[in-house]
């Protein structure tokens, strides 16, 4: 149908009449749909959920018998939220990830707009991250960043095969769409060195010594921030904390917009999501979306490593407690 002009407007009898001019403009009455465009609160859509990493460790050294890295960019097992139609973010705007590199390889550097950051779960000395031609090692506990457009690769010359969790911004970069991704012309990047410490590796031992000179939050509860050299969040979409929670202690989260992902470093206990119960373990990996209270209970000395986007919500103004229906 032709565009209708501004006189077709004055020769309307009915409502229906202006509708379907308007459809001929790619206009659409704002008043008469029948979704409201705003709601009083956040629907709830992402689910609390819980992945255990021996089943997902498991898995990886299958896999590892008919992926290598020359297939596979990485060779790492996606924590796709369980809600309806999804199959690939943990939470709104984060992904969590299970990746394995076998004894030996290495996996080639790239570099992406998504910040991304790996919690070493099981590896032997000579397992490195290598973040802009520099070594990291990955020691397990370690918390290691590779912030938006840092190149990374990452390489195992131990004699064991390596494991961690990944957690990446990819959902909040395909939503927002300030996507990009290149490949390194040289495949895997030449090294310049070795950097026991710096801004991109935050070792458990330093978190624990942290933690042991830091004061009780409540009972048996301690927490410290991962922070940039500024004192700011650890990457500008994703804040990090570390909890520290003795045998029987609890902590729990009241519901904000904030959407997380909780990771057991060390330690097992129970974490019940929005009411939802799950025993979780070292390794395993927990969905926290927004909206939701989180109360922890450990049951052994658990450090508990969080991945918030509250930064995010921080910085656009939208970080706000959600009361619970
Ligand atoms: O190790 O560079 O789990 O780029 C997903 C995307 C890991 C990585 C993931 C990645 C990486
Ligand atoms: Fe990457």
């Amino acid at each position: 149908m032709q565009r209708a002009t501004a006189e077709s407007f004055g020769k309307v009898s009915n409502l229906d009449e202006i509708y379907a001019l308007l459809a001929t403009l790619d206009i659409e009455n704002g008043w008469a749909k029948r979704e409201p465009s705003m709601w009083p609160s956040p629907r709830p859509s992402f689910l609390p959920a819980h992945w255990s990493y021996g089943p997902a460790k498991a898995a990886l050294d299958a896999a590892g018998r008919y992926i290598n890295t020359e297939l596979a960019e990485r060779r790492n097992l996606i924590l796709a939220n369980p809600m309806p139609a999804n199959s690939y973010a943990t939470v709104r705007t984060l992904v969590a990830a299970y990746q394995m590199v076998k004894a030996g390889e290495t996996a080639r550097s790239h570099r992406h707009t998504a910040n991304a950051l790996r919690l070493v779960l099981d590896t032997a000395p000579g397992t490195y991250t290598i973040v802009d031609g520099r070594k990291i090692p990955m020691v397990p506990g370690d918390v290691l960043l590779t912030p938006n457009w840092c190149w990374h690769a990452h390489a195992n010359e131990s004699t064991a095969d390596a494991y961690w969790m990944d957690i990446l911004d990819v959902p909040t970069v395909q939503l927002l769409n300030p996507m990009f991704f290149e490949h390194h012309e040289d495949g895997l990047e030449s090294v310049t060195g070795t950097d026991q410490h710096g801004a991109f590796r935050f070792p458990l031992t330093d978190t624990i010594a942290r933690l042991e000179s830091s004061a009780d939050i409540a009972p048996g509860h301690r927490e410290i921030g991962l922070l940039n050299p500024q004192g700011g969040p650890a990457m500008a979409t994703i804040g990090l904390t570390v909890t520290r929670l003795e045998p029987g202690a609890q902590m729990q989260i009241e519901p904000t917009t904030a959407s997380a992902v909780l990771a057991a470093i060390e330690g097992n206990g129970t974490a019940a999501i929005a009411g939802t119960k799950f025993a979780f373990a070292r390794g395993d990996a927990i969905a926290c979306p927004a909206g939701t209270s989180q109360i922890i209970t450990a049951d052994s000395r658990c450090y508990l490593l969080r991945a918030s986007d509250e930064p995010l919500m921080q910085a656009l103004g939208w970080l706000r407690p959600i009361p619970v229906a």
